[in-house]
């Protein structure tokens, strides 16, 4: 199926503490990311990087939190582009920056899903679990936040209602392996689907993946998937802030997006954490576009998709 693509950039690095994610979305042009989804029959258009617009006067009660207003602001312009894109029949991809992207991302997301009347499913795929809220973080860093928002989590006073908190069971948590504490007690109130690496090494990477997937497919939802550079293992992967071993493997990754593609579903997808200024010779930002093509179609042999 030949898709509309439309590129965002979404050049920032407020949600952590690591300077460079502003650059990942110049990497991924520089990686090529535009032809590679040309190259497999998708149009494609870049809508350029987002701008932080006039900052909004807020406060949290969480003296950790830091870079509350440029976040906010952020989240604000995404959500907009993200719906706006949605509401053209394309699919946008957005080009990060760090996951506090995900508050704005997921919100447009949201906001298209609900005029549409049609249930928003999202695939977090990380190594954590960002089920903080800003009054639960201690790093202080709201890229640990986003899940908690999307679930409609107490604590986001400074943000924008959510549009239409997603109910837990349309949520999946894929490659986790570091929850904080606070994350942990949260998530265990909530009945949101975790497939941690425990679960992945002992049931392999593909079935719990279509077990969600059909569920998202026999409830004729939207998908959004949210890839954390993280998800990966450093070793493959190792242009990231806050590196965490034991991630999927480059077949993992690429079997994940194969199945992705398959299963025809994915409306809207996040590229988050590529720090370019950590990365060897490239490397990160190539293998997260070699994914992103593994998404939109590219395979060894053309064989009939499998039920
Ligand atoms: C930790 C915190 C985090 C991503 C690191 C880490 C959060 N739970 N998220 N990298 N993508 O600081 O809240
Ligand atoms: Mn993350
Ligand atoms: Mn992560
Ligand atoms: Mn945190």
């Amino acid at each position: 199926m030949s898709r509309t693509v439309h590129l965002i950039g979404a050049p920032i690095d407020t949600g952590q503490r690591y300077a460079g994610c502003m650059m990942g979305p110049g990497a991924y042009r520089v990686a090529g990311i535009a032809a590679a989804i040309r190259d497999l029959g998708h149009e494609v258009s870049d809508g350029g990087d987002v701008a932080l617009p006039a900052l909004p006067v807020v406060a949290c009660a969480n003296p950790a939190v830091h870079s509350l207003a440029e976040t906010v602001g952020w989240t604000d312009v995404l959500a907009g582009r993200v719906a706006a894109s949605l509401a053209r029949g394309e699919m946008p991809v957005i080009l990060g920056g760090d996951h506090s992207l995900a508050l704005g991302s997921v919100s447009g997301a949201a906001r298209h899903a609900a005029a549409a009347g049609r249930p928003l499913f999202l695939l977090w795929l990380d190594a954590h679990s960002d089920f903080h809220t800003p009054l639960t973080t201690t790093s202080g860093n709201l890229h640990g936040t986003p899940v908690a928002y999307i679930a409609g989590r107490a604590g986001f006073d400074a943000f924008a209602p959510f549009p239409a908190p997603i109910p837990a069971e349309r949520i999946c948590l894929y490659g986790i392996r570091s929850v904080d504490p606070a994350e942990h007690a949260a998530l265990l109130q909530h009945d949101i689907a975790i497939t941690d690496m425990r679960v992945i090494d002992e049931r392999g990477i593909v079935a719990p993946l279509r077990e969600f997937l059909q569920a998202v497919q026999a409830a004729g939802g939207m998908l959004h998937v949210s890839l954390d550079v993280d998800f990966m293992d450093p070793s493959i992967a190792p242009a990231v802030g806050t590196t965490v071993p034991g991630g999927a493997t480059f077949r993992e990754a690429h079997l994940v997006m194969e199945l992705l593609h398959e299963s025809g579903l994915v409306t809207s997808l996040d590229l988050v954490e590529l720090n370019p200024f950590l990365d060897e010779r490239g490397r990160t930002a190539r293998l997260m576009v070699d994914l992103v093509a593994s998404l939109m179609g590219r395979k060894v042999f053309d064989r009939p998709t499998r039920a």
